[in-house]
């Protein structure tokens, strides 16, 4: 990497389910390239590979697999993706990621027997987040902006440990957005901290997760 360039910033957005992450998201990355920025959208699961096509039948239950298994599938989906985040980032993009290994501890360690270091074992190395947008929305009101889907983990009961383990891995580089403002001023915001730090990151070095 040219020590004189910018690298683009690693922004991942996590929260529980339906409070806009997708929504947000590509929004960002809509806004960012209009301002003539160079970003791009990545999604975890990434459900096109053929690692993420399992865990894509794993969440529409055409597939079952044992829980570690499937725990290290998510964190293996995200493990294929390193070298072109790597690339990506030391060439200048932005990237903002919807969903990352804070999704695959918070859904993983809501089931029973599993504590939060085991989980975060597998995705311990992958970059570090410059920023983690975090929104929030009490489980109840999430639930009734749209009825659940038939998807795995797609349950009030699973949402509430999902969102209570979020909260444990919040470091000082995560931001909580409250999700119930209306879209444009949770974008306006998102904007705005995006900003901020693709102006820090210069060139610094891309950091480990966990380590
Ligand atoms: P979407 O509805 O956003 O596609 O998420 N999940 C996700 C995990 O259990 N582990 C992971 O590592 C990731 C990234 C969260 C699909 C579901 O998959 C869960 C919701
Ligand atoms: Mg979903």
């Amino acid at each position: 990497m040219a020590t004189d360039r910018n690298r683009g910033a690693l922004i991942i957005i996590e929260g529980g389910d339906r409070t806009g992450k997708s929504t947000q998201s590509k929004m960002l990355v809509d806004a960012l390239l209009a301002d003539g920025k160079q970003a791009e959208l990545v999604k975890f699961p990434d459900r096109t590979t053929p690692i993420g096509k399992l865990a894509g039948s794993y969440l529409q239950k055409t597939l079952d697999l044992e829980d570690h298994a499937i725990h290290l599938i998510f964190s293996a989906n995200r493990w294929e993706k390193v070298p072109s985040i790597i690339e990506r980032l030391e060439n200048g993009i932005t990237l903002v990621v919807d969903r990352y290994a804070f999704s695959g501890v918070a859904y993983t360690s809501a089931k029973r027997g599993f504590d939060i270091e085991w989980c975060k074992q597998s995705d311990t190395g992958i970059p570090a987040p410059d920023l983690v947008i975090y929104l929030t929305l009490p489980v109840d009101q999430a639930t009734s902006r749209d009825q659940y889907g038939t998807e795995r983990y797609e349950s009030t009961q699973f949402q509430k440990r999902a969102v209570e383990n979020f909260e444990k891995l919040m470091t000082k580089n995560w931001t909580t957005l409250d999700a119930s403002q209306s879209i444009d001023a949770i974008h306006q915001q998102m904007k705005d901290l995006t900003t901020e730090i693709m102006q820090q990151v210069g060139t610094r070095s891309i950091e480990k997760l966990w380590v």
